[in-house]
């Protein structure tokens, strides 16, 4: 699939949220999600209106907002209207079927309800899967499995990291791809097992910077160029590199930013396809 344009991707995509996102990805040019890991709703909501042009996605930790209240998600959710981009809420599931279907649909935050597309680790196992997507494939959501991790010594690898792709692979419907520092294609894939050549899993991809290695504190940052032409994976996640640590608000320094890492990560898709 990664030699596809995203928009021939779209085409083809059986799921509505991922179908939105390749289509969104190929209108605006950008393959950029920009992480808003800030604590105020003020700051949320200017960073947001401020990067809105330049992102396919904008990702969400909505349980660190220190002064959350309901109009949040409605403002939230008009920004998406307004610049045209879908909402990810970084929620990280990873408890049993039960739990995490109310933990995605009630509590304070109401994640499905928003977000259209949300993510678990894999570390329960298929009832996982199940208990999300009781919620999520009503609302038409999709969900993204942590495959891998961008932190120094993660422990999602080898084994693990084919478990993941074998359970997105037993529910395609509600699993759209994996957060992973690579294309997943041919992992999992047992000895004389068949791949279905039809699969097409979106690899969304945290851990990009232009200008640091890491952060001090177990994160490790790669280039745009590294991660959708060399890696094959289709989104950069850009958390700090676009409104820097900490947070500067100053607008016009975001909105640059914002700009330079959807034109990298634009050049790096291009690099990708050239030839082709
Ligand atoms: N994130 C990672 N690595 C992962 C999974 N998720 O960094 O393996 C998330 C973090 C953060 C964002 O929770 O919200 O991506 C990265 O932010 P940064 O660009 O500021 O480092």
């Amino acid at each position: 699939a990664f030699l596809q344009t995203y928009a021939q991707r779209a085409t083809k995509h059986a799921n509505p949220a991922a179908r939105h996102l390749l289509e969104t990805i190929s209108r605006k040019q950008s393959n950029l999600a920009v992480s808003v890991d800030v604590t105020k709703s003020a700051d949320f909501l200017s960073v947001i209106d401020t990067v809105g042009p330049y992102v396919c996605l904008i990702k969400t930790h909505i349980d660190i907002i220190e002064d959350f209240e309901p109009v949040l998600i409605d403002r939230l959710t008009a920004l998406s209207l307004k610049h045209d981009f879908l909402i990810f809420e970084d929620r990280k599931f990873a408890d049993i079927g039960n739990t995490v279907a109310l933990q995605y649909s009630a509590g304070v935050h109401k994640i499905a309800s928003w977000a259209h597309i949300t993510n678990a680790h894999p570390v329960p196992g298929p009832s996982v899967v199940t208990g999300l997507a009781s919620v999520g494939t009503p609302l038409n959501r999709g969900l993204l499995l942590l495959a891998e991790m961008s932190t120094a010594g993660t422990l999602a690898r080898g084994a693990y990291t084919e478990d993941a792709v074998r359970m997105a692979r037993a529910n395609p419907d509600f699993v759209i791809g994996f957060i992973a520092m690579r294309r997943m294609d041919g992992f999992g894939v047992r000895d004389g097992e068949v791949q279905n050549s039809e699969e097409d899993f979106l690899i969304l991809t945290p851990g990009v910077g232009l200008d640091v290695k890491g952060d001090g504190l177990g994160q490790q940052y790669r280039t745009p160029m590294e991660v959708i032409s060399q890696s094959g994976c289709d989104v950069i996640i850009v958390g700090r590199g676009v409104y820097g640590n900490p947070a500067s608000l100053d607008v016009d320094e975001v909105r640059r930013q914002a700009d330079r890492y959807r034109k990298a990560g634009w050049d790096a898709y291009l690099d990708r396809m050239k030839g082709r």
